[in-house]
């Protein structure tokens, strides 16, 4: 998003009086306050007022995509959305808008127990924060295609990355990104694979950050990080100039690239990011970058033993192609020719000939020779997504539209010709950052659905208080015009999103009982020599307390249990039964514990038992007729 740059400036005109009356305020009123936010950003509004207006297509063909999907039928798409500062990731259906789930990763969620049972503490490294910036969620791919295995989403808060496994669609796995601050941009390797998941981090800190060199400021950089993406280990970084935001990979497997902003280093305050009218897009050739950890052409830092490489301008694993100001979204277009840069305070996106980057490694071309059009859309573009015939659509986010343009038409534009590469401007409500096409961020785009991310619902939902929920908004793009057919209230500024189709997804019904989640537990059982799926045992080890328990509907294996006061209690719950859709979930009263039990899962966790005399545990997923009899009593003697 926008955050560190604009974070100060009006978006509205608080003197007006008629702002407070949530439902009078006008879009014009609102673009207003826009306005003097352009002037205040600088004078990037100028030459504009060719392409301001949307020009309208007499003969245009609207799509026949529909939004309404009647009870008991089934979307086509899942959509992964990111949940912003609420740290978690949550699946939409497509087109029905319809949230399907919920998925916790940095953060505590009361409902499943994420944050609160033994298996998601150890998920979370026992040590990490409860709360997440989660921004950019990427499906694994093989050859280009989704391949329905990884979930991959960056923490910005925490610096961390976490993986989310689609068969049981749970977070399996976090690690922190050692040497760096505020991981951003994420994206996959696409080919032939997802080896490596690509990972920004944004602000530049000195190194060592030990406080020995803080007002030093030539100490300070950022890197670029690459993770393998079996392991969820931190295969290599790379050094940069500048601050990364946002980053994406080609379909040859040979690049990943980055806008990257400051690129001179010329300021660390918002008048100083700002100052250079050029700002850079950052080639990785991954390729050299391997062949220079293999041959042991790295350093490590203290703390770390990850390869680190030097990425700074000059170095042969990189290359730095001016792009104008403050570039924001990176795109890469499904055929795979180009990726395309948006300006955001520049009104102008870049595209870039993918097929070229080799002679510019080669050094036989300049890094601006790679352009292949640079044109201007309206103010502030900021992501840019595909159909898959041709066009791109653009979020502008001072003009509150989605621009459609031709690929082709503006490659011919740039080139001189007298042609109109700019197709339609749809009003969006309002300030939209990413957009998102039905599967186009892989070989398979389809054109059907467009998302509009929207940072502001402002008047287009009941008032709910000062804090607003953003406004997603499901645009049909199937035909030659774009036609808003939804408003989709969210939560936490989700911004991002990506669309799959219900193809490529295989969740399971039911946990397999040799799950990995919760092989910590069943090694513990083992020790125990306890029999999960059939013992209610509890096993007394000094002040330690186990208690192992099965679950069958509507009744635990035990309904009662000893334990002594101050008694660290472990219980585990192994849920016997094999209906789909019949989760468990135990809690105990006054104690901050609730877990959730899936149909074949293992959970546990662990408490004080701190409170003398009987205790109630109960389940509190709705599982049976008898479910608000499932309980059962803890004796703690004092
Ligand atoms: S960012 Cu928020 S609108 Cu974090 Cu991908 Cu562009
Ligand atoms: Cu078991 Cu409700």
């Amino acid at each position: 998003m926008i955050d560190s740059n604009n974070k100060d400036l009006p978006l509205i005109d608080t003197e007006d009086d008629t702002v407070s009356e949530h439902v009078k305020i006008s879009r014009r009123l609102f673009l207003s306050g826009s306005t003097a936010m352009v002037g205040a950003v600088g004078a990037i509004g100028a030459g504009l007022g060719s392409i301001m207006s949307s020009p309208a297509l007499a003969d245009s063909k609207k799509g026949a995509a529909v939004h309404n999907i009647k009870p008991g039928e089934l979307d086509e798409y899942y959509g992964f959305w990111s949940g912003g500062h609420s740290g978690e990731v949550r699946i939409l259906g497509l087109p029905s808008m319809r949230e399907l789930m919920r998925i916790p990763v940095f953060n505590i969620d009361s409902a499943t127990g994420y944050g609160i049972s033994n298996e998601s503490k150890e998920v979370l490294n026992h040590t990490t924060h409860l709360a997440g910036d989660s921004h950019h969620p990427h499906m694994s791919m093989t050859d280009g295609h989704y391949d329905g295995k990884y979930v991959f989403i960056n923490d910005k808060s925490n610096s961390r990355v976490a993986r989310i496994r689609c068969d049981i669609m749970k977070t399996d796995k976090i690690i922190t990104i050692p040497n760096v601050q505020a991981i951003h941009g994420l994206r996959v390797q696409k080919v032939p694979h997802t080896k490596y998941v690509f990972a920004n981090a944004e602000f530049v800190i000195p190194h060592p950050n030990d406080g020995s060199n803080m007002f030093d400021e030539s100490a300070y950089y950022t890197m670029f990080s690459a993770i393998d993406a079996e392991s969820m280990t931190v295969a290599w970084q790379v050094i940069v100039d500048g601050n990364l935001d946002n980053t994406d990979a080609d379909y040859t497997g040979k690049y990943a690239f980055s806008t990257c902003y400051n690129s001179k280093d010329e300021g660390l305050d918002l008048a100083g990011t700002m100052r250079n009218e050029r700002d850079h897009l950052v080639i990785f050739n991954i390729e050299n970058i391997e062949a220079a950890v293999a041959a042991g052409d790295f350093q490590t830092l203290p703390g770390s033993d990850v390869p680190v490489v030097n990425g700074r301008k000059g170095s042969k694993l990189t290359a730095y192609v001016p792009v104008p100001k403050s570039p924001h979204g990176i795109n890469t277009a499904p055929d795979g020719k180009y990726c395309v840069v948006n300006g955001k305070l520049s009104p102008t996106v870049s595209m870039l000939e993918i097929a070229k980057f080799d002679d510019l490694f080669a050094g036989k071309i300049e890094p601006r020779d790679t352009i292949a059009a640079e044109v201007e859309l309206g103010l502030g573009p900021l992501h840019t997504a595909f159909d898959g015939r041709g066009n791109a659509y653009t979020t502008l986010f001072i003009d509150s539209q989605i621009c459609k343009w031709s690929v082709e038409k503006a490659i011919r534009a740039y080139a001189g010709e007298d042609v109109q590469y700019i197709q339609q401007k749809l009003d969006v409500h309002y300030q939209p950052g990413h957009n998102h096409t039905t599967m186009g961020e892989t070989r398979d785009a389809d054109g059907k659905y467009l998302i509009s991310l929207c940072k502001f619902s402002k008047d287009r939902f009941l008032p709910v208080g000062p804090l607003h929920p953003e406004n997603d908004q499901l645009i049909d793009i199937s035909g030659d015009e774009m036609v808003l057919i939804h408003d989709g209230p969210t939560y936490a500024e989700p911004h991002d999103c990506m669309i799959v189709h219900r193809s490529k997804v295989k969740p399971a019904k039911l946990w397999s009982r040799d799950d990995p989640y919760f092989s910590s537990t069943r090694a513990m059982a083992k020790k125990d020599g306890v029999t999960l799926e059939t013992d209610n045992k509890v096993i007394r080890d000094g002040n330690k307390v186990r208690v192992y328990m099965t679950s069958v509907a509507p009744a635990y294996g035990m309904d009662k249990f000893n334990v002594k006061l101050g008694d660290e209690v472990t219980v585990i719950v192994t849920n016997l039964d094999m209906v789909e859709d019949v989760t468990h979930g135990f809690c105990m009263v006054n104690h901050g514990v609730q877990i959730e039990i899936g149909p074949q899962q293992t959970a546990s966790v662990t408490f004080i038992a701190d409170k003398p005399g009987v205790q109630w545990y109960y389940c509190n997923w709705f599982c049976h007729a008898l479910h608000m009899e499932m309980r059962g009593r803890m004796f703690v003697e004092v």
